[in-house]
């Protein structure tokens, strides 16, 4: 099994934790390299990473990578929230973008408030969440905000002390630490 990845890619650093206990090869992506695009198209159409190559499944997307790694589907209730933390990281990864290609460095744009909001908004869901134990949906929502803190992407923890403390209480886990992106 091959995980194609990038090392500072909170999608893929759900994925690497959800195999801490699994054999798997790990394959670096830079995926805005002509290279790395040249690879990826290879086997994936969307150009993007995670991608998992698992003998002669090919599979996109780290919520599908994540259910076939757990080997069942996930509830509708789990995946929903689960798209909550995608929709999250989604608006942060075009901010960056946004900002690292000078498109709207200060954020005053339309588009870049709109994802602001969307941002926000999921935050204060999870805000709200019982978020007890160390499961795919704790894990997914540790590397976001891990990546938001990494990337300066967006100041979530001034109204957030549920989620600081959260943070707080799993950042001493062995491959948390082994899979920080800075
Ligand atoms: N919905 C995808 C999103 C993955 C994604 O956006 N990955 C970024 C890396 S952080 C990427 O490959 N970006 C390449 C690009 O935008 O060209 C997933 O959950 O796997």
């Amino acid at each position: 099994m091959k995980l194609y990845g990038s090392l500072a890619s909170p999608y893929v650093r759900r994925i690497r934790i959800q195999l801490e206990d699994r054999k798997y090869d790990f394959e670096p992506i830079n995926v805005f390299s002509d290279e790395g695009q040249k690879e990826l198209l290879k086997y994936a159409p969307t150009m993007r990473v995670p991608l998992l190559v698992d003998r002669d499944n090919v599979i996109w997307d780290s919520l599908l990578i994540a259910q076939y790694i757990a080997g069942n589907p996930f509830s509708l209730d789990l995946q929903k929230e689960l798209v909550l933390i995608n929709e999250m990281s989604d608006s942060g990864i075009q901010l960056y973008q946004l900002r690292k290609f000078n498109l709207d460095s200060n954020d005053k744009g339309e588009f870049s408030q709109n994802n602001l909001r969307r941002i926000s908004s999921i935050l204060e869901y999870f805000e709200q969440r019982n978020l007890e134990k160390w499961d795919i949906l704790s894990q997914w929502l540790y590397c976001t905000l891990d990546w938001f803190s990494f990337r300066e992407v967006y100041s979530w923890k001034e109204h957030s002390p549920k989620l600081v403390k959260f943070m707080q209480d799993h950042k001493d886990r062995p491959y948390i630490s082994q899979t920080s992106p800075g």
